[in-house]
């Protein structure tokens, strides 16, 4: 495996990152996940977007532009021979001192790694996932904005551990005023009388590129999507459920703290947007390798 570390790419043993770094000691910086599928990065653009929004709302200085970012991510799945793979880009800090303040950091440290997809196991997709709502609330835009893609995970992992203690895989988050926000790591949509029904990104959550594509093919196939704050009796007394993410693609939900959603499987709107969804991710994207598929066609 190569990995692209601050300008070059290295075999994978050779891609460390101080302990300095104040990534390491602080989670000071942001990152991306991305998807590539059938030799295509998929939303690249519109990652690369939030990578540089997120810095900016840090006040991180990535030492590349948007579209040499985009080269290098690229770069980095033909050094891997990627076509189906999962593709992280991490800008930290960079090294400092031991001390908080970012000015000691002298350059942020840059990494892309490109690597071959984990598929989760095609039984969750069937029966649905079962999830719980936990005490520890999502931080609002008061706090760490949900909207920054930070490498501060912890508000989502300490709601993981609670989940996970309580035997769930996954955790519908809520905010301080008890309104249903997101996953750990995915956005919430409620199927209701055959339209969609997601909180807005005014809400608190991160503005996931899964969820928009969701919202576009809905409203493409005629559905309505409204955008709009949600509490646990709206989830509880929806027909459908479903969480949305780049890992998990679009994963039904079919109950929530002990109550059955609809008839307690996948219900056929969530199975049309999966099926929409894969088509769509398999035919998009921006090519990796440009030349072979001008040859192909
Ligand atoms: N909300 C949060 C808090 C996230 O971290 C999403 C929503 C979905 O966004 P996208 O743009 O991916 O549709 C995320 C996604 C993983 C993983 O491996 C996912 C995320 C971060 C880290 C790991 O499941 N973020």
């Amino acid at each position: 495996m190569i990995v692209y570390l601050n300008g070059e790419y290295v075999p994978k043993e050779h891609a460390v990152v101080s302990v300095f770094d104040h990534g390491y000691l602080y989670g000071d910086g942001v990152f991306e996940g991305l998807r590539a599928y059938s030799g295509r990065v998929f939303k690249l653009a519109e990652h690369i977007r939030r990578l540089y929004e997120s810095a900016k709302t840090i006040m991180l200085e990535i030492p590349l532009t948007p579209a040499e970012m985009e080269a290098v991510t690229l770069e980095t799945c033909r050094r891997n021979g990627i076509s189906d793979g999962y593709i992280r880009i991490v800008v930290s800090r960079g090294k400092g001192d031991l001390g908080l303040d970012p000015r000691k950091c002298g350059r942020p440290t840059v990494v892309v790694i490109a690597h071959k997809i984990q598929l989760y196991p095609a039984e969750l997709y069937e029966k649905g996932l079962e999830v719980v709502s936990v005490a520890t609330r999502r931080s609002g835009p008061e706090v760490v904005n949900p909207r920054v893609k930070s490498l501060n995970y912890l508000n989502n992992i300490l709601a993981k551990i609670e989940a996970n203690h309580l035997g769930y895989a996954e955790v519908l988050m809520l905010d301080d005023r008890g309104f249903v926000v997101e996953g750990t790591g995915d956005n919430v949509f409620c199927v209701r009388d055959g339209g969609l029904l997601t909180p807005p990104t005014s809400a608190g959550i991160l503005a996931g590129i899964t969820r928009q594509t969701i919202i576009d093919l809905a409203r493409e196939a005629g559905m309505d999507v409204a955008e709009t704050l949600l509490t646990r009796h709206d989830v509880y007394n929806s027909d459908e459920c479903f969480l949305t993410g780049t890992a998990a693609e679009v994963i039904p939900v079919v109950k929530v703290d002990g109550r059955t959603i609809g008839d307690g499987k996948p219900g056929p709107v969530t199975r049309r947007l999966i099926e929409a969804f894969r088509a769509y991710a398999n035919a998009t994207g921006t090519e990796i390798y440009p030349e072979a598929a001008a040859s192909v066609d």
